[in-house]
């Protein structure tokens, strides 16, 4: 056969990038823009070998490169400023590495490793819209998507206050703010404004109940921006984007090992990352669920992350943050609920699809969350007391 290359893809629908493993197999592959995989990893110095190995005369060997890497497209259409954005990156790993090497531990295990280009940049730009960067491939480890245990959701709470400790030093002027106001909830109630009347796709009469349970809870939603303006709540190196599948856990102890998907790494608040974690961690269904019934909020999920979470944090929270808890989780489900009904309105033009309602699913299914956290508040608030 041929020698040519092919690149596992391992996008999930919220991807913003093509993700995919490195991997040695047969196959024909071109890019889009016609420079082929293997030519972009030349850029990086890495070779997808497929190349026959040895001369044997019975079987067929191939030698695999190790160590293995990822390589990233990244969504310049919604990371613009791809050199900030790597600067960024880059400045954050570099301190996560000495932090954790002083610490006794594995840097090349606990934080990601960006591979630089042959000309020495931070990645390598086809054109404008293929952007591409690698990082050292974490060896042993696994993601979790929907079904996680208690003991998951514990590991993960250690993983991202891990991060957020390791941070807390970080000088935090030195981040660029890759996606402005990213959880600035009140500015994204007015995103949602603008497209219930622009009605771009002509979709807002068909959705009048989620417009209106959007607009009905618009009234708790700057309790932390407003802390923050207000001085009440401090302002942190947070990572923003604390889904379960941006921590690698380790795939025989089930320990988290390493945080992921840097890109949205900015000044914010802790509570951010809190509330966000949980809300996919604590729901007992996947996000896009459609049987409303199974969208439930599980209160032993969030115990489990807050003891974890506040195992490595509560020393350096404060009394503001913790009161803010249980509701952050809300106001996070919430503020991507209306991320979600926003993009739906606007024609799907930020979250992937897979589906045509699926934008709209997604806001349901957070609503109902929001509605059943609400309800489940007082129990929050009781756990938080116990994990502290
Ligand atoms: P996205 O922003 O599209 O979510 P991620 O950076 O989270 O992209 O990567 C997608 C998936 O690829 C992750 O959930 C994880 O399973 C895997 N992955 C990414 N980086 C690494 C890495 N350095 N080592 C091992 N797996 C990785
Ligand atoms: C996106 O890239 P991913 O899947 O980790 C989004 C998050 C949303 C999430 C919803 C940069 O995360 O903010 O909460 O989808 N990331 C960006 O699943 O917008
Ligand atoms: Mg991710």
């Amino acid at each position: 056969m041929e020698n040519s290359e092919k690149i596992s893809s391992r996008g999930i629908w919220a991807g913003w990038r093509r993700t995919a493993q490195v991997q040695k197999e047969t196959g024909y592959y071109t890019m889009k823009n016609e420079m082929t995989r293997s030519e972009i990893l030349q850029q990086f110095d890495l070779i997808l070998d497929s190349e026959s190995y040895g001369n044997g005369h019975i079987n067929d060997t191939y030698l695999v490169t190790m160590p293995r890497y990822i390589l990233q497209r990244i969504n310049t259409s919604i990371f613009t400023n791809p050199d900030e954005l790597m600067d960024n990156i880059e400045n954050v790993t570099a301190f996560l590495r000495e932090k954790i090497a002083a610490a006794g531990g594995d840097p090349d295990r606990e934080t990601l490793m960006v591979v630089p280009a042959k000309d020495g940049g931070k990645y390598f730009k086809v054109d404008d819209d293929n952007v591409y960067r690698v990082y050292r491939f974490v060896e042993n480890t696994k993601s979790i998507e929907n079904s996680k245990t208690a003991e998951d959701l514990y590991e993960a709470g250690v993983g991202f206050g891990h991060f957020q400790k390791l941070l807390a030093d970080f000088p935090v002027e030195k981040l660029h703010e890759t996606i402005r106001d990213f959880h600035h909830t009140p500015k994204r109630i007015e995103a949602l404004k603008a497209a219930i009347s622009e009605n771009k796709a002509g979709r807002a009469d068909s959705v009048k109940a989620e417009i209106a349970f959007a607009l009905e809870n618009a009234a708790w939603a700057d309790a932390v921006v407003k802390g923050m303006e207000e001085g009440r709540i401090p302002v942190r190196v947070t990572h923003n984007d604390t889904k379960i599948n941006n921590i690698l856990f380790d795939q025989e102890s089930g320990k988290a090992v390493c945080v992921i998907d840097l890109d949205t790494v900015m000044p914010g608040s802790a509570l951010y990352d809190f509330g966000d974690a949980l809300r996919i961690g604590g729901s007992a269904a996947a996000e896009d669920e459609v049987d409303l019934e199974k969208v439930r909020f599980e209160v032993e999920a969030f115990e489990a992350f807050a003891k974890g979470y506040l195992s490595e944090m509560k020393e350096a929270l404060t009394e503001a943050e913790i009161a803010l808890l249980p509701l952050s989780v809300k106001l996070m489900t919430y503020e991507c609920g209306i991320r979600f009904l926003t993009d739906y309105l606007n024609g799907d033009t930020y979250f992937k699809i897979h589906r045509e309602q699926h934008n709209l699913d997604r806001a349901r299914n957070q609503f109902k969350l929001v509605a059943d956290i609400t309800d489940k508040e007082a129990l929050l608030a009781e756990a938080v007391k116990k994990a502290v």
